[in-house]
């Protein structure tokens, strides 16, 4: 095992990486920017360094300056959490290149995952179900791309290759607005991604997003820890995160994590990763492949008793994947709800200090929460400040000790999301389980 790595993450997912190394032994540095050194996890640390001014450019997203930290520091390898470089493959290879372990996995898989292109590619050759089109790049030749949508069948929508997480695409329903939308898919993702390719895919109307989480480790072993629901979403943003996925039987749950585990296998994948799907109709659809630990690893936690950050370390340094697909058991049921300092019904970022808190607790109740009275909400950084996940026997199980969790907490000074959290525990479609992609925005009626 490393002997000191560092963080280079901030908020909550940097504690829980913090608490993961305290428990393997592994000194902690923290890099922080000047609007960070109150972070707790930044207090908690052996070490830290200041990396840069507020601006996550100059801070969080400064390649050279979290390397010079690993190294003024002596530490073993970096943890690059979610978000921020933790998918940017250049990242990868120059830390690797810098003597230091990358905490995830090689910049060639990043980049061949970043590209939604090779990332479908690398799918189909691996035998995971994708989403009806070829994958291949649009040409110019507005014929073959009206053949081919025909082929297809409308509504049909086009992707950027380098977008993902919903940007670069747009749906078309008819063939009167295809070139058209072609043309400025085409436009939008040469200046946002540098990259104009665009491919063209079946527009799925109505699917719910289920996700399979995998591990691998770097001696060909993988293993798929089965699937999350994640389709109560406000523009691309998820705000509830379920395990598992209501109505998934055992054998969808066998048959696609099994696929996604030989696909792992396939490619080399070495560490975490998540096999984003899009499910309708009892069929499953690939999309993207998330190369990093997810903000909505916990539920998985709960259901599997299996700690994914601690084995995302001990695959870095070199060790074995410690369970077998055998080992695997799902146990109940666990529901996440993310904690956003916004306003409820506008849905405005409200950063500022935190009079109050209290943690919620009890059976089954876990709080991945970085906040503590006094602590100052910077504005500067996305706007989740903690998780609030629920395990139960059963979903109801869950369902009512996150209402019991979402009553007692207490977080005064700033506005929060927890009212709508509590308006969705109390939905009766949300309890009936199983809603589409479109089920949060239609309630909150944007769309
Ligand atoms: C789709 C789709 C329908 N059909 N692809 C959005 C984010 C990116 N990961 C892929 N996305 C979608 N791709 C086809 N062929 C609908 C979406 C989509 C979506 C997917 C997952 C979660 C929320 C979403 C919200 C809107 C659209």
């Amino acid at each position: 095992m490393f002997s000191k790595i560092v963080i280079a993450n901030r908020g909550e997912i940097a504690l829980r990486v913090l608490r993961a190394c305290r428990e393997l032994g592994v000194k902690v540095v923290a890099v922080h920017s000047e609007a960070d050194r109150d972070l707790k996890h930044v207090r908690l640390a052996d070490e830290s360094v200041c990396i840069g001014p507020a601006a996550s450019a100059e801070s969080y997203l400064n390649i050279p300056a979290i390397i010079s930290a690993a190294e003024v520091t002596d530490a073993e390898a970096i943890h690059p959490g979610y978000g921020f470089l933790s998918e940017n493959a250049d990242f990868s290879e120059k830390v690797k290149q810098s003597g230091f372990v990358f905490i995830g996995p090689n910049a060639d898989t990043i980049r061949m995952m970043g590209d939604k292109i090779s990332a479908k590619k690398a799918m189909v050759a691996a035998g995971i179900p994708c989403v009806p089109g070829n994958g291949d790049p649009l040409s110019d030749d507005d014929k073959k791309n009206l053949k081919l949508a025909r082929e297809i069948g409308y509504p049909v929508i086009i992707k950027a290759a380098g977008g993902g997480g919903g940007r670069g695409m747009r749906t078309v329903h008819t063939e009167a607005a295809l070139v058209n939308a072609i043309a400025m898919t085409k436009a939008e993702a040469g200046s946002a991604f540098g990259n104009p390719t665009v491919y063209m895919e079946k527009f799925l109307e109505d699917p719910r997003h289920i996700e399979f989480q995998v591990m691998a480790d770097s001696y060909g072993n993988a293993i798929h820890l089965g699937e999350r629901d994640c389709s109560m979403q406000r523009r691309h943003q998820k705000v509830v995160e379920e395990a598992p996925a209501p109505g998934i039987t055992q054998e969808q749950r066998n048959q696609i994590g099994e696929r996604c585990a030989k696909a792992c296998r396939d490619i080399g994948y070495l560490g975490a990763g998540t096999f984003e799907f899009l499910y309708e109709k009892g069929e499953f659809y690939f999309i993207e492949m998330n190369t990093r630990v997810q903000v909505e690893h916990p539920v998985t936690e709960m259901i599997t008793g299996f700690d994914i950050v601690k084995e995302q370390l001990r695959i870095a340094a070199g060790e074995r994947l410690s369970l077998t697909q055998d080992q695997v058991r799902f146990t109940g049921h666990a529901i996440e709800c993310r904690l956003n300092a916004e306003d409820p019904k506008t849905f405005m970022p409200c950063p500022g200090k935190i009079e109050q808190f209290h943690m919620p607790g009890g059976p089954g109740i876990r709080c991945e929460t970085h906040i503590y009275n006094g602590y100052k909400v910077p504005p500067y950084y996305d706007s989740m400040i903690g998780k609030l996940i629920a395990h139960g026997e059963d979903r109801k199980s869950a369902i009512a000790r996150m209402n019991t969790a979402l009553s007692e907490i207490i977080i005064d000074g700033i506005k929060t999301n927890i009212p709508l959290q509590h308006d969705i525990m109390n939905d009766s479609a949300f309890i009936a389980g199983g809603q589409n992609i479109h089920y949060l925005e239609k309630k909150l009626g944007i769309s």
